[in-house]
């Protein structure tokens, strides 16, 4: 099939996904275009079936805000008639499933099916405000095809948006031969000692992720278990998260560690891995660290429970819990054997449902299914 692919290319979860299934759909066979306003991120391997489209505005003193959204929609009919797309598959419905319904509308002679993946705040946040609310029900109702990511997302878009079509879980993946405990040397021994447990939080560091509830976590785990905290990541509340760290003695021992590209070289390193979300339709990073033998602390939100099995893959609490949180992490750092068994039960979990090879043929197979209705 030939397939154009958009996502936002920025570090985040939506377009992580999205990048990794088109290197997989590339590596099957199928020609592959991404259009966006720059290169995605983890779009790092050279192979012949993928190409890049750039989105570029041109600029204008009038423009006080640039049309991406209508630059992006012309580039989208512009390559779909190029390169004969079949597919175009858009991940995160804002304002991606609406710049799709513009280029389809625009390619009058030519017969192309459009999917929109939801990732979550595309619906729990933004898509439901209600600036956006009904242009994001329109759009995401003109798709052909609607994926969520998993059972929580899609109950959430029918409650918030009263969809009546149907909304196909295909839950998010990860490359287990890649995303492995043996994949690397652990490249942190420069920050953390041989003797020191390892912590670690990834995330675009918004309200939403809660980031100072892993201060205050930590600050209850460091007395009992000598550690540290590795938080990477950027985004607004790291100012907030440094100052609490500062301001309850911790300055030594959290170390931000900013932006990061390989992040499957950190995460075999960590012997724990919080997420303390105030939602989470899903919760990739975590799937990465259950793929590399890491236990997860979660909450009790959105798709996490779902991924993290309690008291088998990880623990979950309720949002905000922060000495339950504490309490389960000193329980996992303390006692060895039980932390490699429930890392070893999230492998195992990760290679039963999640693995690469089981989700992105879902996703050629749905494909298929809409180009034959
Ligand atoms: O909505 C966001 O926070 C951004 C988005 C992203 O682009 O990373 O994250 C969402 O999509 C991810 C990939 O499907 C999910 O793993 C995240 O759980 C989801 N974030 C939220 O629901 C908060």
């Amino acid at each position: 099939m030939r397939i154009g692919i958009t996502c936002y290319p920025t570090y985040g979860g939506s377009g992580a996904i999205a990048t990794e299934l088109g290197q997989a759909l590339a590596k099957r066979g199928h020609k592959i275009h991404f259009i966006s306003y720059s290169l995605p991120f983890r779009l790092q391997e050279y192979n012949e079936n993928i190409s890049f489209h750039d989105v570029e505005i041109m600029p204008y003193p009038l423009f006080k805000y640039p049309p991406y959204t209508l630059a992006l929609a012309a580039k989208m009919a512009a390559v779909a008639e190029d390169a004969s797309l079949d597919v175009l598959h858009v991940h995160y419905a804002v304002p991606h499933a609406t710049c799709a319904y513009l280029a389809r509308h625009m390619l009058r002679d030519r017969d192309i099916k459009v999917i929109t993946t939801l990732h979550g705040t595309d619906i729990t946040l933004v898509g439901s405000d209600k600036s956006f609310y009904q242009i994001t029900k329109f759009s995401i109702e003109e798709s052909d095809g609607i994926t969520a990511v998993s059972e929580s997302l899609r109950r959430d878009t029918i409650s918030l948006f009263g969809l009546t079509k149907d909304i196909r879980v295909i839950p998010n993946f990860v490359n287990t031969g890649r995303f492995r405990r043996e994949a690397g040397e652990c490249t942190l021994r420069g920050i953390v000692q041989e003797d020191e447990k390892i912590l670690l939080h990834i995330s675009n560091f918004r309200p939403v992720k809660r980031i100072t509830d892993i201060i205050r976590m930590f600050v209850k785990i460091k007395p009992k278990i000598k550690s540290k905290l590795l938080m990477v990541g950027e985004g607004p509340d790291r100012i907030p998260a440094q100052e609490l760290a500062k301001e309850l003695g911790l300055r030594e021992s959290v170390v931000f560690l900013g932006l990061q590209e390989g992040v499957d070289d950190i995460l075999p390193c960590a012997d724990l891995y919080l997420l303390p979300s105030e939602q989470e339709s899903f919760g990739l990073s975590a799937l990465e660290a259950m793929s590399c033998e890491v236990p997860v602390i979660g909450t009790n939100v959105g798709g996490l429970p779902e991924l993290v099995k309690h008291g088998e893959t990880g623990f979950i609490a309720e949002v905000g819990d922060v000495d339950k949180m504490a309490q389960y992490a000193v329980e996992l750092l303390s006692d060895d054997r039980l932390r490699r068994q429930i890392g070893q039960q999230a492998r195992q979990r990760v290679l039963e449902h999640f693995d690469q090879d089981l989700i992105v043929p879902q996703y050629e197979a749905y494909y298929e299914e809409i180009l034959r209705q």
